[in-house]
């Protein structure tokens, strides 16, 4: 008889979480969060931890754009239980859950679900760095900067206004092309919150670069990265999506940059689609691929 090693409710090339060795650092812990409550537009996000495992099957060992294995230690714990509807408590589930499982040596790699989740892990983060020594580096067509969306303040539109309350050392956003006058006029007055529109990558992309190498290897960073920062093109079943954007080959650019850092967690959010094979998963999953390949050995 032949069986194949196909298990779609892990991300492919994951370790078996049995032999989990809480002293070899390094070690990444997927966790999927299928929470899409607070989505405005398209919801459906809640299946992006199962449509992305599932596309992960698409790829080789052999990364072939790096020319390397994918040898990362990486676990994949399946989804953290949510409750559909209460974004302050799904937070705080999962940031008590990321806060357990570091006493693992691990650090979170998320799969969302919308972008709301991001504020658990870098509050978990948090308390085991100091936050004001903490870049983070957002990736997003939106600035996600509001203080307040239809009233409420935990949502996916204010994350990044929640994690500025924590006073984080900066945060960089990278392929915005959608804010409002509020979000706009309140990063001209932070001295620590840098945009690069997607219009500014495509026509000077040494301007970010120079921005990114000029970060100490040594700095922690958490990556966040809303899937809509492609362009639809790309990656179209998301939250809000928004023409011009950035493409797969910009992407693999700034993990080349990113990956040699020191990435502490990482998130991709707002994927929305509920169809196994549907390219927009299969380009989400090809970050988390390219991501894992690129910061191993
Ligand atoms: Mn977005």
């Amino acid at each position: 008889m032949l069986f194949n090693t196909y298990k779609p409710w892990k991300f492919a090339f994951s370790q078996d979480t049995d032999n989990l060795n809480e002293t070899t650092p390094n070690n990444w812990l997927i966790i999927g969060v299928p929470f899409d409550s607070t989505s405005s537009y398209k919801s459906g996000s809640r299946f992006g931890p199962t449509t992305v495992r599932e596309a992960s099957y698409s790829f080789e060992k052999y990364n072939i754009t790096f020319k390397k294995d994918i040898s990362t230690t990486f676990y994949d714990f399946g989804n953290v239980e949510v409750v559909h509807g209460n974004c302050k408590k799904t937070i705080a589930i999962l940031e008590d859950a990321i806060s357990e499982l570091m006493d693992y040596n691990i650090k979170p790699l998320l799969i969302g679900g919308e972008h709301s989740i991001s504020l658990a892990p870098i509050k978990a983060l948090a308390n085991k760095y100091n936050i004001e020594n903490m870049t983070i580096i957002h990736l997003d067509a939106h600035m996600d900067l509001r203080d307040e969306y239809q009233g409420e303040k935990c949502s996916h539109a204010t994350v990044m206004k929640r994690v500025h309350d924590l006073n984080p050392k900066e945060i960089i956003e990278i392929g915005v092309r959608s804010g409002s006058l509020e979000e706009i006029e309140f990063t001209q007055n932070q001295e620590n919150i840098a945009i690069f529109t997607s219009k500014d990558i495509k026509e000077r992309f040494h301007a970010l670069e120079n921005k990114l190498n000029k970060i100490d290897n040594e700095e922690a960073i958490y990556l966040s990265i809303d899937v809509d920062v492609l362009d639809p093109s790309y990656v179209g079943e998301v939250g809000n999506p928004i023409p011009n954007g950035l493409s797969p080959e910009i992407i693999e650019k700034l993990l080349v940059l990113l990956a040699k850092k020191n990435i502490i967690g990482l998130d991709l959010v707002e994927l929305a689609t509920n169809k196994l094979g549907d390219s927009s998963a299969v380009a989400t999953a090809k970050i988390i691929y390219d991501f894992l390949t690129l910061n191993g050995e």
